[in-house]
């Protein structure tokens, strides 16, 4: 936030709202930003036309912009910002603000809105937008005066990026980006009553240590809150100092090595027995940036029933909403962490024993591991390709996916190695998310490589941004995943709707060919069938770097994400194949 270069209101520069607007961007350094102009916003695209700082990238659909922007952030740590038009241009907003809103993902967006004296009138592409965002927002602001513009671009980038990050909305009617004003940058962000809580209370943390001393089977359950806080190494110091076993959420998948021997996956609906089991027979929970979703408690009366609560989060909204913490600790993961750490080094023979609890979870990782039968027909495993991506690109890669099987199985078969190297859509379950997150990422760190791991359901709502991909250079590697259906949506119809698939056939295996697709939008189109071709099309797509590739990987539409907690079930009944549970009788 640039809160240095004040200037003085007597003699400052007299700008229309829409210059003061991209100056006002210029000022956070906001250098990208995705949209699509339309009447209302129009004013603001004149001074984004000579900006040298920030570049516009031009979408296909504002849905686009926000995911873009989501991908954006997600990977730079920055804000990412999306720009649209009044009405139905803010309206295509609101998809990837809930998405944001649920993700705790940063992103600004800025939209156009009918002329003041408009306003309430139904005007010409009149959509009460602030209205419409509110509850999907952290915070958001109409802006009807040209001289209110920089106010609240700099509060709504400050109020996006600081505490539990989120979605912020700014709505500028056409008359305030056409009035002029002396621009006029405030000193410093002025929002009393907004002060987030970055420093956990010292007697809470002590509470904490006192708790983990006397576990015997704690868990760290770690969520996206430890991602977005930069706190990965804190969280293997404080994993190895007292051998504590990890569970990543979704939302944290990387944040923790899956390599490292204390990791146990992730827990929840698709989660590994080892992580699932470890929390429901835990004595305390040690949770990180975790909400309690009830995807991973499944039903909550039955989850972790003899656990005790250490929760921290620096949302205080978020302890105590879904399960009672014995002891709650607002604040900033990294310093939550980094306290713990102090107090359980200065006395090292508190540590907690935990060899049983260790070996007992040991045990059960080696017992119950992922994995996935090849289909006897000889045709390809979704499961081999997603891993077979992973395998051959690596864990400094960037992946993004779309949602549903695919997601879940990119969830269990990537390398994870690395934080922020995943983005995924955990918390609205967006269809749609991947291509233009992807694309996003892709802006955010062009000299990585960046994978969208998306279904052929997905796909087919968002891929007209691979045209923004091709003409804006850059170039994102998506794999199709085909399995000729909506197939999480099918999987529930065979387990819970005896088999009757009631529109879920995609018949994507006549209709669309991807692969013209991909090169009727300027990409480069793969497609493998068999297992003898999957390593070469991915390679082939490795060796691409100047165009967006499109790899369609026709598919077995049979397959199955396991384990599998059906919903609103305890964990206990996970699954870890159809009618097959594992064995929990060997009690510790
Ligand atoms: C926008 C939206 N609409 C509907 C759904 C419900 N839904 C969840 S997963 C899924 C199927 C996704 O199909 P596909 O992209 O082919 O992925 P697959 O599950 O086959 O891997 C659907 C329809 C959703 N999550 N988002």
């Amino acid at each position: 936030m640039a809160d240095s270069d004040d200037q003085p209101r007597q003699g400052a520069e007299v700008l229309t709202g829409a210059q003061s607007l991209v100056k006002s961007l210029e000022q956070v350094g906001a250098d990208v930003v995705f949209g699509i102009p339309g009447g209302a916003i129009l004013p603001a695209y004149d001074p984004l036309y000579d900006s040298k700082f920030v570049r516009h990238i031009l979408v296909r659909h504002e849905q686009g912009a926000g995911h873009a922007a989501q991908g954006y952030a997600m990977v730079t740590g920055k804000v990412g910002v999306c720009m649209a038009t009044s009405g139905p241009g803010a309206t295509n907003l609101v998809t990837p603000i809930a998405d944001a809103y649920m993700d705790s993902v940063p992103i600004v967006a800025i939209t156009g809105q009918v002329a003041g004296p408009s306003i309430g009138t139904d005007a010409f592409q009149e959509a009460d937008i602030t209205g419409i965002t509110m509850p999907i927002t952290k915070h958001n602001f109409l802006v009807r005066r040209a001289e209110d513009i920089p106010g609240a671009i700099q509060a709504a980038f400050h109020i996006a990026s600081t505490g539990r990050p989120g979605p912020v909305l700014v709505d500028i009617t056409k008359d305030a980006l056409q009035a002029t004003a002396p621009f006029h940058w405030p000193q410093q962000v002025d929002l009393p009553g907004y002060r987030p809580v970055t420093k956990p209370h010292g007697k809470q943390v002590r509470e904490a240590a006192k708790l983990i001393s006397a576990a015997t089977r704690p868990v760290l359950y770690v969520g996206g809150g430890v991602v977005k806080a930069g706190a990965s190494a804190e969280l293997k110091e404080l994993a190895e100092l007292t051998g504590i076993p990890v569970v990543t959420t979704l939302m944290a998948r990387g944040v923790f090595p899956d390599s490292h021997q204390q990791n146990l996956g992730m827990p929840g609906m698709h989660g590994t027995v080892a992580a699932v089991g470890a929390l429901q027979r835990s004595d305390l929970l040690i949770s990180l940036g975790a909400r309690f979703d009830d995807r991973v408690t499944g039903q909550l009366s039955s989850f972790a029933p003899l656990a005790k609560v250490i929760h921290a989060d620096i949302d205080p909204a978020e302890i105590s909403k879904n399960r009672v913490a014995d002891v709650p600790i607002v604040g900033d993961c990294k310093e939550v962490i980094t306290e713990l750490i102090s107090l359980l080094k200065a006395s090292p023979d508190q540590l907690p024993r935990l060899s049983e609890w260790s070996s007992y979870l040991q045990d059960l990782k080696r017992r119950y591991p992922t994995g996935y039968d090849l289909p006897e027909d000889g045709s390809l495993s979704p499961q081999y390709v997603i891993q077979r991506i992973g395998e051959l690109t690596g864990p400094d890669a960037y992946y993004a996916a779309g949602v549903g099987q695919h997601q879940m199985w990119a969830a269990h078969y990537l390398p994870f190695e690395r934080p922020g190297r995943w983005l995924n859509s955990g918390g609205l379950g967006t269809m749609g998310y991947c291509v233009p997150a992807a694309m996003g990422a892709k802006v955010g760190v062009p000299d990585s490589v960046v994978w969208g791991i998306d279904g052929d359901g997905c796909f087919q709502m968002t891929n007209q941004e691979l045209v923004t991909c091709a003409l804006e250079g850059i170039p994102v590697k998506i794999a199709v995943i085909n399995n000729q259906s909506l197939g999480m949506v099918r999987q529930w119809q065979t387990l819970f709707y005896q088999g009757r698939y009631s529109n879920t056939d995609l018949k994507t295996n006549r209709v669309p060919d991807f692969q013209k697709l991909a090169e009727a939008m300027g990409c480069v189109g793969l497609r493998a069938e068999t297992p003898e071709e999957v390593d070469a099309v991915i390679e082939k797509a490795l060796s691409i770097n100047d165009m967006p590739v499109v790899v369609e990987f026709v598919v077995h539409k049979d397959a199955m994400v396991w384990p599998m907690v059906a919903a609103g079930t305890s964990n206990d009944e996970i699954k870890v194949a159809r009618d097959m549970a594992p064995k929990w009788d060997e009690e510790i």
